[in-house]
């Protein structure tokens, strides 16, 4: 670091992933000259800790930006659209965790494990997008292979936690959950059928071609990271009843043979990966272990034997901090380390 210390703004600082990039932040080492939090008008004048301190969350508007350096937006694709530009035209870079702005060719998309190269566009337009959660975890844990061996086609199916959602929807699963042990009527409000004890095939809306609008997520994303639109990507998302980790079964064809404990060594070698792969006592990635903290957990991983080059796994991350608050402070981090 230069020495330099840095005002850092939180756009949606009273959300599931705005509460947990204040948590980031305070464990990163990047120098705070100081913090802003920001939220609607409904939040206006709220306190939140910070360090020791609180710190009063102010309403967002076009001049809150003013002095800040880094300002990390999880307030909802909206409010992306409209203020990440303001924010930019301050002198300020965005690095936004919305869809807003992930598939403009002049915003990057930067998983730092995978492409960190890429922040250095953060010239174009003052903009570093997240990408979807779903994502993120999926393309740490195959990145070591697609680099080692090409991939041709990826089929992943996921099993979402209600967190992705945000606060109103970790209310609806307890909610649910205690009204139905105690044989009480529940409330719907959320999704579109009751989440506790029970599966929903639907993440997101669905779009023209009878995917949902996060399976695209997933196919669009994967490519623009790996600047290879060659990759076939099939994705469907299911919600369940889980409230913190998304576990993903993800099915890779490769274009060249790796062997199943090959891509165990690999991955176990890898950055921001944990192997928990020991079937023969009962040891693999849980969602219960995986929240909480940063890693991208893989296992279950296994030839896939009805074709010559393919490998089975499963993945398993917090999608509020790797999938959200981490990934973006620690792009904010080598920011501030290389580029500012
Ligand atoms: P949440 O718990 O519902 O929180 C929403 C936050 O946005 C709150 O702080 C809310 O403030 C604020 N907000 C809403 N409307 C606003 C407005 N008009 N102006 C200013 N602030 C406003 O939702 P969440 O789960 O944290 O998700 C927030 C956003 O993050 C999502 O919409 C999505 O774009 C993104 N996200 C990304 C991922 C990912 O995969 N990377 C995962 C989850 C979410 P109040 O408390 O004042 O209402
Ligand atoms: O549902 C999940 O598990 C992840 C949800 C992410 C999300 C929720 C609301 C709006 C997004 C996202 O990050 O793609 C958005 C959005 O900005 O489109």
């Amino acid at each position: 670091m230069s020495g330099k210390k840095f005002n850092i703004a939180v756009a949606g600082a009273t959300g599931a992933v705005g509460n947990q990039m204040i948590t980031c932040l305070e464990e990163s080492k990047i120098p705070l000259n100081s913090v802003r939090f920001l939220a609607s008008h409904r939040s206006t004048g709220r306190k939140l800790r910070f360090k020791g301190d609180f710190i009063e969350v102010e309403e967002l508007t076009e001049n809150s930006f003013k002095g800040i350096d880094i300002a990390l937006f999880s307030a909802g694709g909206g409010t992306s659209k409209k203020f990440a530009p303001i924010a930019a035209k301050d002198g300020c870079v965005v690095i936004d965790n919305s869809s807003a702005w992930r598939m403009d060719p002049d915003v990057p998309l930067v998983v730092p494990e995978v492409n960190p190269h890429a922040i250095a566009d953060y010239t174009n337009k003052g903009i570093i997008a997240n990408p979807n959660c779903s994502t993120i975890q999926m393309v740490v844990a195959i990145n070591p292979i697609y680099r080692k061996c090409g991939i041709k086609r990826i089929v992943v199916s996921t099993y979402q936690a209600v967190s992705g959602t945000g606060k109103r929807a970790i209310d609806e699963l307890f909610n649910q959950t205690r009204s139905m042990i105690n044989f009480l009527d529940y409330e719907i409000n959320v999704y579109p059928h009751r989440i506790a004890f029970n599966c929903l095939p639907q993440i997101d809306v669905f779009l023209e071609n009878g995917y949902t609008k996060e399976e695209m997520k997933m196919v669009n994303e994967t490519r623009k990271i790996f600047e290879d639109d060659s990759i076939g990507v099939t994705a469907t998302t299911v919600r369940v009843p889980v409230f913190y980790g998304h576990s993903e079964s993800v099915n890779i064809e490769t274009k060249e043979h790796i062997s199943a404990d090959e891509a165990k060594s690999l991955l176990a070698n890898a950055p921001g990966i944990k192997v928990v792969d020991d079937p023969a006592n009962n040891i693999y990635p849980l969602a219960i272990d995986a929240a909480g903290q940063d890693l991208t957990l893989v296992g279950r991983i296994r030839n896939d034997e009805s074709i010559p080059n393919g490998i089975n796994m499963w993945i398993v991350a917090d999608n509020i901090r790797k999938g959200a608050a981490t990934n973006t402070v620690q792009i904010a981090e080598i920011l501030a380390e290389k580029y500012l």
